[in-house]
């Protein structure tokens, strides 16, 4: 990650792999990069789970992406037109930051609701873009935002969707945590409710939430499926988080 505000955790599930990734995993920004000149990435979730926030971190920036639609045109995000108009939210639209033009994004923004036709879209994407022999337009990652404030409500509606019956084939699939710091909060509270004293609490919790995180709740996972590969807990580290 570029940003030093950002504090990952990565958790290797060792999940046995049908796929050929397997070995992508884990690579340094070097390795990747002689590998994929452009490396590309479905990024999915929720409104509000933390997308452009962790891409603007991988990406080492603050500005929003660029985005072009499937003939290379740029797209302009301060046309007046609705935004389903200029195809803003076209799947196949890729989006693109300045400051690092290494990755390629692509956002299934509509697929929020979890509807079938939503749902078919994301598939065929993926099944076309994972088997696609030109590199160059292959889809080398799908990087699944889950927001973790709200860990009861993980595997729910799309995300639901998604994990029972999206058979992602080659391509991996990372879930990754936002607002991990969130779920450490909510663990202090507890603990102080429980009658802690509060830096004991927060150091408790700081301490144990990754693996109660893990044990409680990210476990739903291990029971879908097509569960992900690799989990990345990510959070803004303590004391600087800008929310
Ligand atoms: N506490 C906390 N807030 C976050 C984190 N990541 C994103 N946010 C906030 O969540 C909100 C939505 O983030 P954004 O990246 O725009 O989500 P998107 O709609 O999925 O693209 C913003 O206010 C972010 O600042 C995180 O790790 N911790
Ligand atoms: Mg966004």
């Amino acid at each position: 990650m570029g940003d030093s505000q950002a504090r990952v955790i990565v958790i290797d599930r060792r999940v046995s792999l049908k796929n050929s990734h397997q070995h992508h995993y884990p690579m340094d920004d070097q390795q990747l990069r002689q590998r994929f000149p452009r490396f590309r990435v479905l990024v999915m979730g929720k409104a509000n789970a933390g997308k452009t926030t962790i891409l603007q971190r991988v990406c080492n920036t603050t500005d929003q992406p660029e985005i072009y639609n499937t003939q290379r045109k740029r797209i302009n995000l301060s046309a007046v037109a609705p935004s389903r108009e200029r195809g803003e939210h076209n799947i196949e639209n890729e989006m693109v930051f300045k400051a690092n033009p290494g990755y390629v994004f692509h956002d299934s923004r509509g697929f929020e609701c979890g509807s079938v036709e939503e749902f078919k879209i994301v598939q065929d994407f993926i099944e076309r873009r994972g088997k696609a022999t030109q590199s160059s337009q292959q889809l080398h990652a799908i990087w699944y935002c889950l927001p973790a404030d709200n860990a009861s409500r993980l595997l729910t509606g799309a995300e639901a969707r998604f994990f029972q019956e999206c058979d992602p084939g080659a391509v991996p699939v990372i879930a990754i945590y936002t607002k991990f710091d969130d779920f450490v909060l909510q663990t202090q509270q507890f603990l102080t409710n429980q009658g802690w004293d509060e830096d004991d609490a927060f150091e408790e919790a700081s301490r144990s939430a990754s693996n109660h995180f893990t044990e409680e709740y990210a476990k739903v996972f291990h029971t879908t499926r097509f569960p992900p590969i690799r989990e990345v807990q990510l959070q803004h580290e303590q004391g600087r988080c800008k929310v």
